[in-house]
């Protein structure tokens, strides 16, 4: 499929058994795929195909089926370099997932902190570009400065360029907002931080999956993403870092793969990416990454998106008509997320309510409770959407939410 053809949905939801799951009787309407994405069959199969065929340990063995499963690791890497545009393969760490790769880049970084040293971050921050953060805070007394957003959840840029100082060592930002949808300018944020001789980490969680991302026209120092937001399994993600800063690097983790040679006197660490990979690898999802990688450039990220955006359109206009409708995120730039409540009823009812109707729907705080406190609520009710929804779900989704909504008010 090329870019700028309109995506055949009812075709690629083939590839995803699961949605033809029903709950209660209703046929599913998943919503929630910022919290995960559903699998297609391909990548089930790679995984099993692994398994069943090819499954040795990698990078150890000069037996066939672990110079295969080797392969298959190395070729997923090139994938994923190719994915974010790296330049080169060296500069790709596969890690747990994005909350790992922010961990591992915190923990290492704070080696070279001192007292008074200040780290950036935003006000719609997951926890996990918040906490990792907190904790190097915690042993080396260093500052967490938090970038203001304005009263649609964007940014404000000249606050941010004024947060920065001489004290400034880092800055850490989401590429998307998983509460509030916003796309974050991360590539003009990137080169204001850079003037300032300011590295820079984009949390890509919630970008991977909807936006293309090319980490040297963003200039991006460090980038990491979840694959199983992505189409992917779980278990596997990505810490892209530029060479030149992973080099200069202490390693994370100790152990097997990442050492050059161990002695009683001392051990030299492997070549990257090796040197922040201890132990054994989650090899077999890395492979099935591999896959979920191919499945979403078939797609086609400009086609995803723009379907998203149609979807997130529809959801938009149609939840504004329901009384009592308060929507949190209303940024120019936004992707296929939409946050929301209704006066007097509590999210977890909502939520409640709309899975007797067969609609999956994420609650609460997602995981950014700092942002909870600045909007004043306690949580929300969030729709996010995936290739794979179709008009009518989003219709049957605003439908849903006006019923219990008159449910409650009548
Ligand atoms: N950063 C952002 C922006 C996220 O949305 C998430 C997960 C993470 C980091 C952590 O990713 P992980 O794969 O390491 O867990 N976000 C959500 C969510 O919105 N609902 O459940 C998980």
């Amino acid at each position: 499929m090329t870019e700028g053809m309109s995506l055949d949905i009812s075709k690629i939801r083939e590839d995803f058994p699961i949605l033809n799951r029903t709950i209660d009787g209703k046929p599913l309407v998943y919503l929630d795929s910022a919290a995960t994405s559903q699998t297609p069959r391909c990548v089930v199969d790679s995984i099993v195909d692994m398994y069943y065929n090819h499954k040795a340990n990698v990078h150890r063995g000069v037996h066939t089926l672990s110079q295969e499963a080797t392969d298959r690791v190395e070729i997923a890497r090139e994938k994923a370099r190719n994915f974010v545009n790296a330049a080169s393969t060296q500069e790709i760490i596969f890690t747990r997932g994005t909350t790992e790769a922010i961990n591992l880049v915190a923990s290492t970084l704070s080696d070279t902190l001192c007292h008074g040293d200040e780290i950036v971050v935003t006000a719609m921050e997951h926890h996990a570009n918040i906490v990792p953060w907190q904790l190097i805070q915690r042993n080396k007394r260093i500052n967490l400065r938090v970038v203001p957003m304005n009263s649609r959840g964007e940014v404000q840029m000249e606050a941010f360029e004024n947060l920065l100082s001489e004290n400034t060592r880092f800055v850490s930002v989401c590429h998307v907002s998983n509460v509030l949808g916003t796309v974050n300018p991360v590539k003009e944020m990137i080169a204001i931080a850079h003037r300032h001789g300011i590295p820079v980490l984009v949390d890509g969680a919630q970008a991977a999956p909807h936006l293309k991302i090319d980490v040297r026209d963003l200039d991006a120092d460090f980038y990491v993403l979840s694959s199983h937001k992505m189409y992917g399994p779980t278990g596997v993600g990505v810490l892209y870092g530029k060479k030149a800063l992973l080099e200069r690097m202490n390693p994370y983790q100790g152990g097997g793969e990442m050492i050059g040679h161990v002695s009683w006197e001392g051990t030299t660490y492997a070549e990257l990416p090796f040197k922040f990979e201890a132990g054994t690898p989650d090899y077999v999802d890395i492979a099935a990454f591999g896959t979920a990688i191919d499945y979403v450039e078939a797609l086609g990220l400009d086609n995803i998106a723009a379907h998203e955006h149609r979807l997130l359109t529809i959801a938009t206009e149609g939840l504004m008509q329901i009384p009592g409708m308060r929507i949190f995120g209303t940024a120019r730039e936004k992707s296929g997320v939409i946050s929301f409540l209704v006066d007097g009823i509590h999210h977890y009812d909502m939520g409640m309510l709309l899975d007797k109707l067969g609609i999956a729907v994420r609650t609460g705080h997602h995981c950014a409770q700092p942002l909870m406190t600045t909007l004043g609520i306690e949580g929300t009710v969030r729709a996010s959407f995936g290739v794979y929804n179709t008009q009518a779900e989003v219709e049957a989704f605003v439908a849903g939410v006006a019923r219990v909504a008159k449910m409650f008010h009548h």
